[in-house]
């Protein structure tokens, strides 16, 4: 019997290279995400109904994430593998120009949405000695200006990984936290609402992360032993490092 990885935020970026990831080292995937012209692609690309099923629904709505958890065909029950990566980031100015929907986007996505499918998963993980990888980020450990409640939302991210894994090292459930820096996808294209100047800024130059490095660290979190538990991996891209702290003087 073929492993199972859920993988969330599948239609694009990190999640649709970490289930192709999976997929190519034998394992099954369930992938998640609301649109669904993009999850039927990847399904199809995957190698159909045989190795990959696909979940249309919005991480943010908790009748809708049960009921598709509930719709999963047999053969696609007992997860092995819960890849948390569904997520984004919206704005990039200081908190006082921010608009509080867009805060609250971000909560319900990256905090409410991650938290619902870990505890509606949590007993088949147990039962199964499974792994939850979740994708936190760079702006879990260290501020930056603009980054506020992203920032916020991530370091939830990374603490309740930890957290959860204390609670489950005595069941045999691993729990990782993966958190990167620079990284090419539309995620900058959701955060500035289209802008690709400023998408194709960031990235001029810098060689940035890209989508299959996560799958390949992901990947390698989940192929490790029984026993080996990653708590947190911090990633960037050579090019970025630290800058010093800044000082406002009046
Ligand atoms: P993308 O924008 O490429 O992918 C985000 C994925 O999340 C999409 O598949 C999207 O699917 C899904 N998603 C977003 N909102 C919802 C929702 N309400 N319901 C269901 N699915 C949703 O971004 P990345 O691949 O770059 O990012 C993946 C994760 O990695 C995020 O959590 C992000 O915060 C984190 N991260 C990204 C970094 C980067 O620089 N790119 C760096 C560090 C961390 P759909 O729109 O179809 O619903
Ligand atoms: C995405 C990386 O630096 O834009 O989580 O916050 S950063």
């Amino acid at each position: 019997m073929p492993q199972i990885a859920l993988v969330t935020g599948a239609t694009s970026g990190f999640g649709q290279s970490i289930a192709r990831r999976f997929v190519a080292e034998g394992w099954s995937v369930i992938v998640t995400g609301r649109r669904k012209d993009r999850l039927d692609e990847l399904v199809a690309e995957l190698g159909g109904a045989a190795q990959a099923y696909g979940l249309c629904f919005d991480i943010r709505d908790e009748e809708a994430t049960r009921q598709a958890l509930a719709s999963l065909p047999p053969v696609f029950q007992g997860v092995d593998a819960l890849v948390n990566n569904a997520g984004l980031a919206l704005g990039t100015g200081t908190a006082d120009t921010c608009d509080l929907a867009e805060w609250r986007t971000m909560i319900d996505t990256n905090i409410n949405g991650l938290v619902t499918i870990t505890r509606l998963m949590l007993d088949g993980l147990i039962a199964r000695r499974g792994l939850v990888v979740n994708l936190a980020s760079i702006a879990s450990n260290w501020p930056y200006p603009g980054g506020n409640v992203y920032g916020g939302t991530k370091a939830f991210v990374r603490q309740f990984s930890l957290g959860l894994r204390s609670d489950l090292s005595s069941r045999g459930v691993r729990v990782t936290s993966i958190e990167p820096g620079l990284s090419e996808s539309e995620f900058t294209l959701v955060r500035t609402g289209g802008d690709k100047a400023a998408y194709d800024k960031l990235y001029q130059g810098a060689s940035p992360l890209q989508p299959k490095d996560i799958a390949e660290t992901v990947y390698w979190v989940a192929s490790l032993p029984a026993h080996v538990n990653i708590n947190s991996i911090e990633i960037m891209p050579v090019s970025q490092s630290w800058a010093p702290f800044q000082i406002h003087r009046e």
